[in-house]
């Protein structure tokens, strides 16, 4: 193999040898900046040579932890063994000939892996696309197909996507909708449960969520109501205890579709196969994307057999929807999730981030709240002593922890939330000395 290789082998350490970015990287971004469109941007310019673990090696030679895994991405690590190994034999046995054309097993295996993950004892089906947004539009396809509405309930700080009907979908603005309109009709926006900032117990912040669909939208129009478990891109927000099961309630008594966005919060992230699973909720429809497939991109709906079969022989496809490659990738990834017991690994950094971040906060007082769940943890930053949120020391803190080579992203409808989304097979140590360089940015 010529190049740098990555993995798991790649010194766990954080080292920095110039300045963030480093003069190689700074060349590669002049280059970038002559010739990638400006409306793509990235967190931290530094250029990747080589990643895995909970690392990340970049063109000048230093080494960075990794907090984000592309954003929930590589929860088995980059370069993973299996994933490697999975990809390398399908690439030199056949690139691709479209599922839709001549069709090939590790799609159907995928489906079936899907299929006994994902909540539920029910018959279920799955289909394969490209991305995390192309699986939320296809989830709807579906949930209007069988219901035969077309109303669509999405809440406040959702994200679901870039393409037109999910931009529709995804609450915030700037940078994601601004400009790009018309936007999808037929889509409706309830509040949710931000117990932060509402004060509201599940059974209060469900019955808000259920009026609005009942005076706005009335619940014989619904198609689907879409909701991620735990919301990523809004904040982290963890909605309080019982609130999705009652709305799922709902929406299984008035014959609607209720579809959990699980593409940042699925496949091992929080501690379970799926975060619906941690308030006991089965819903209809998943969507999975992001960490299924150790980097390779690959998304799925999976659910109920006979509302994924609603939808005629032909409705549903892509050219490259479960490219055997990304199939491959994603068995690769399953089997390394199941091998290391990658949920019991997400609980375990679940406790490491959250007593550190509980004790940081107790000294800083900006940190309003410490929430998340397994390896999706976050502090929402607010001015000292109140609610209001303070975004500047956000950014300030993440500017922070990158020029001393630890990779933290921001989130949040108000861009006031610091994540942590280590790889989940980073260790314990690294963690560690990513907090502590955030403590020490903090004290600053
Ligand atoms: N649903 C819950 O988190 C992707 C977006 C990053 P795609 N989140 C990261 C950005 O700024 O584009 C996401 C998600 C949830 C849907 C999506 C969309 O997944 O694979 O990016 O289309």
């Amino acid at each position: 193999m010529t190049g740098p290789v990555g993995g798991p082998d790649l010194p766990q350490e954080r080292r920095l040898v110039t300045e963030i970015p480093g003069p190689r990287s700074r060349e590669l971004q002049e280059r970038r900046n002559a010739a990638v469109a400006s409306g793509v941007s990235s967190v931290l310019p530094i250029y990747v040579a080589a990643a895995g673990g909970g690392v990340i090696l970049d063109v000048d030679g230093n080494s960075l932890i990794d907090l984000a895994s592309g954003i929930a991405v590589t929860s088995v690590g980059n370069a993973a063994p299996h994933v490697v190994t999975r990809v390398a034999e399908q690439v030199a046995a056949f690139t691709h000939t479209c599922f839709m054309v001549a069709p090939y097993d590790g799609y159907v295996e995928v489906c079936e892996q899907l299929a006994a993950l994902t909540p539920g004892a029910h018959a279920k089906k799955a289909a394969l696309f490209n991305s995390g947004a192309e699986a939320v539009e296809n989830a709807v396809k579906i949930a209007r197909v069988h219901t035969g509405r077309t109303a669509v309930v999405v809440v406040d700080h959702a994200y679901h996507g870039r393409t037109n009907l999910t931009m529709a979908m995804t609450a915030k603005n700037m940078p994601y909708k601004e400009g790009f309109g018309p936007f999808a009709n037929e889509v409706y926006r309830a509040p949710v449960s931000y117990p932060f900032r509402d004060g509201l117990d599940g059974q209060e912040a469900a019955a808000r969520t259920i009026d609005v669909i009942e005076k706005q939208v009335g619940p014989g129009n619904v198609a689907c109501i879409v909701i991620e478990p735990i919301l990523g891109e809004g904040g982290f927000i963890v909605p309080a205890p019982g609130y999705l099961g009652a709305v799922a309630e709902y929406a299984s008594a008035n014959g609607i579709v209720f579809v959990a966005d699980e593409i940042q919060s699925g496949m091992c992230r929080t501690g379970a196969w799926f975060a619906s699973e941690h308030e006991d909720v089965v819903p209809d429809l998943v969507t999975v994307a992001k960490g299924v497939a150790g980097g390779l991109p690959l998304a799925a709906v999976v659910g109920r057999a006979e509302m994924m079969d609603a939808v005629h022989p032909g409705g549903l496809g892509g050219t490259y929807g479960g490219n055997p490659v990304a199939c491959a990738a994603a068995l690769g990834a399953i089997t390394t999730m199941r091998e290391q017991d990658l949920n019991r690994r997400a609980i375990e950094i679940e406790t490491l981030l959250t007593s550190r971040l509980v004790e940081l906060a107790t000294r800083f007082p900006a940190i309003g709240e410490v929430r998340g769940r397994g390896a999706m943890i976050a502090i929402e930053i607010v001015e000292p002593g109140t609610s209001r949120p303070d975004p500047a020391v956000a950014s300030r803190l993440s500017a922070g922890c990158h020029q001393a080579g630890v990779l933290t992203l921001t989130c949040g409808t108000y861009g006031n939330v610091l994540r942590f989304l280590p790889p989940l097979v980073a260790p314990d140590a690294l963690l560690h000395e990513a907090m502590d360089v955030l403590t020490e940015v903090a004290a600053r």
